[in-house]
């Protein structure tokens, strides 16, 4: 055999934010199996472990190839024994049976059910599972048992809105939202965030960020907004969560804490008539249309920046984004804004990139945030 000299690897790096991941994922058969095992530390409350097996998750999905033996792991960050324990099974037997012992758990299985519905939280989830409901019916049947109003749209609208949305979906939700949102304001601005941003073919929802380039207008946008919904006969549901933003507070530490723009948590209604290619789903149930979870958010111009790049996600990556913030450069970084802790001052930014520029780090596309 011919002498080959060994090509430097890069190391790769802790934080996602520091990673290029596409929506390519050339280890879905251990991503897969780390992502039941993180929701399952989820539901007991095991925060540590939880994240550990979501960033290991998470710098497998970055690597540019497939792992094919427990050796080339070796320089990898973030994978400690239990994930390479886990790794080894999958490579020797195709399957884990740490993982397949999870999956046919009941505790498992019925929180998985019950917070796959809107407005069901692993909190309610659990309070309901020790109340020893089991299934939908059981929920439905229970006449002690109290949902809210985006509990009964949940259910209501069950069967549609755990269906993936479909790339072409989104797309005319988007002219929808698009025209409505230009009655009002013609200088009115748009922009599709999460998963679609990042180049996914299906999401769970659609997310928008709509904002006005005149700063204080944006308040009225989003009321204006779901009147004009509501008007076209087109909103199924609405939760209106009015600004509580406060330009002196602080960046939050806290992660899953909400930001405090202006947002609404929408069902809409959209016809098959109105999405490209969508006509073979007509057929389903004889139904011409589908209800689809849609979020908007609407932060004040001067804050768009943050809110693009905290809506865009992953959630993974927008954690390490803060992490690495917090860290490496003494910084809170959260949806509002980005204050240095050395110098006491927030750091303008009227793009993603001057965000990135501030941070001391190479600019991620959009595309290219799939942690
Ligand atoms: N986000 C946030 N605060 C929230 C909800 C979401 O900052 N309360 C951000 C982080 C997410 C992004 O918005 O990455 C989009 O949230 P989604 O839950 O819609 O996630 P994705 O769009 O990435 O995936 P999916 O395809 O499941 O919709
Ligand atoms: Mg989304």
């Amino acid at each position: 055999a011919e002498a080959t000299t060994p090509t430097p690897v890069a190391t790769v790096s802790q934080y996602a934010c520091q990673r290029q991941t596409t929506t390519e994922n050339n280890n879905k058969i251990f991503t897969d199996a780390f992502e039941v095992l993180a929701e399952s530390y989820e539901f007991n409350e095991m925060e540590g472990p939880c994240l550990a097996f979501r960033r290991a998750a998470s710098v497998l999905k970055s690597l540019p190839w497939a792992v094919q033996c427990l050796g080339a792991t070796e320089d990898l960050p973030c994978l400690g024994e239990h994930s390479k324990a886990v790794m080894e099974e999958i490579l020797q037997y195709g399957r884990s049976f740490e993982v397949e012992k999870i999956l046919s758990d009941e505790r498992y299985q019925t929180l998985k059910l019950f917070t796959s519905v809107f407005g069901v939280g692993p909190k309610t989830g659990e309070k309901w599972y020790r109340r020893g409901l089991r299934s939908f019916s059981d929920i439905l049947a229970e006449p002690s048992i109290h949902l809210n109003r985006m509990q009964q749209s949940g259910f209501l609208h069950y069967g549609d809105i755990s269906r993936a949305v479909s790339k072409a979906e989104a797309q005319a939700l988007g002219n929808i939202i698009d025209e409505a949102v230009h009655v009002i304001t013609t200088d009115a601005i748009l922009a599709l965030t999460g998963g679609f941003r990042r180049g996914k073919e299906f999401g769970h929802d659609v997310d928008f960020i709509v904002t006005t380039p005149e700063l204080g207008k944006e308040g009225h946008l989003l009321t204006s907004l779901i009147d004009q919904l509501e008007q076209q006969g087109i909103l199924l549901f609405c939760e209106h969560q009015t600004s509580t933003f406060d330009m002196s507070k602080l960046p939050s530490h806290r992660f899953e804490a909400m930001d405090h723009f202006a947002k609404c948590f929408l069902i809409l209604r959209l016809e098959n008539s109105q999405v490209v290619g969508g006509l073979h789903d007509a057929e389903e149930g004889g139904r011409s249309w589908r209800a689809v979870r849609v979020d908007l958010v609407s932060p004040p111009i001067d804050r768009y920046a943050f809110a693009l790049l905290g809506w865009t996600g992953s959630r993974q990556f927008e954690r390490d984004l803060r992490r690495f913030a917090r860290m490496e450069r003494r910084m809170l970084l959260d949806n509002h804004a980005l204050f240095d802790k050395t110098k006491k001052e927030f750091l303008a930014a009227t793009t993603e990139k001057d965000i990135f520029a501030h941070l001391g780090l190479e600019y991620i596309e959009p595309w290219q945030r799939n942690a």
